[in-house]
């Protein structure tokens, strides 16, 4: 079994969230689970270890902007019945934080991971980009619809993957992208319109979750064992916490935002 480790200065490396006043840090990058040969390990729901947690946002709650999309008509009538709103900081009824990625960073054993053979799906509708944050494993597929009557033009924008970009005109079939190598998180955007956003995590092990509208996650089927959990907001950076589970134990690690 053949890895390549290739070290990465991550510092700053997620473009909008900055450094995060964490120090500079070596990241490992790995060849994608699929191509590395050998058995490939699933995680463990029956006997595995269970991380779970919310992320809770404090402070002043960010009231989220119209977004103004008059320079195109199809998305103004797209949202006519009420504008569409900022998605970088999205605080849930409860006081919670949706949209945040979450992963473990280290502490796996050094297995294959199994990569799913179904596609996670990132819509492009009413000029938005639906879910805002995604998950795949690297070498997973991800399929790109267009469901909107105009043109978008997707634009990941890795640092350590490839970028490139696409357009992809109304009825179109949907485009089917992967990214070989780990990389939390890649921003998206649209070179047509200029407020879609979205961020995909890559990670090279199913190990990884999105906070929803109730700001939780839940991370199942963890070989024992003591791991990095680190969470990454587009707006709001970094932060990790360790985290022991033995077999069939649970364990919570709960986070908090500061607005
Ligand atoms: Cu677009």
């Amino acid at each position: 079994m053949k890895k390549i480790w290739i070290g990465i200065g991550v510092a700053c490396a997620l473009t909008l969230a900055g450094c995060g006043g964490s120090a500079p840090e070596t990241a490992k990058t790995e060849t994608p689970a699929s191509s590395a040969g050998g058995a490939m390990a699933m995680p463990d729901e029956a006997n595995g270890g269970t991380i779970t947690g919310k992320v809770s946002f404090e402070g002043t709650k960010p009231t989220p902007k119209n977004i103004d999309m008059s320079a195109v008509p199809f998305c103004t009538k797209a949202h006519a019945a009420a504008p569409a709103k900022t998605e970088d900081v999205v605080v849930n009824g409860n006081g919670t934080l949706a949209n945040v990625f979450v992963w473990v960073k280290s502490g796996l054993p050094d297995k294959n991971w199994m990569v799913p053979t179904s596609a996670v799906m990132l819509n492009q509708n009413g000029c938005m980009y639906q879910p805002h944050v995604i998950g795949v494993m690297a070498g997973q597929q991800i399929d790109i619809k267009n469901s909107d009557a105009t043109n978008h033009n997707i634009h990941p924008q890795p640092q350590t993957n490839q970028e490139w970009n696409e357009s992809q005109p109304p009825g179109t079939p949907d485009k089917m992208q992967s990214f070989p190598r780990q990389e939390v998180l890649i921003a998206v955007k649209c070179n047509i319109h200029p407020w879609m956003r979205s961020y995909i995590g890559v990670v090279s092990h199913p190990f990884f979750a999105v906070t929803g509208d109730d700001g939780t996650f839940t991370i199942k089927g963890l070989p024992p064992g003591t791991y990095t959990i680190e969470i990454v907001h587009e707006k709001y950076g970094k932060q990790e916490q360790q985290v022991t589970v033995g077999a069939k134990e649970s364990k919570t690690a709960d986070f908090s935002v500061k607005g």
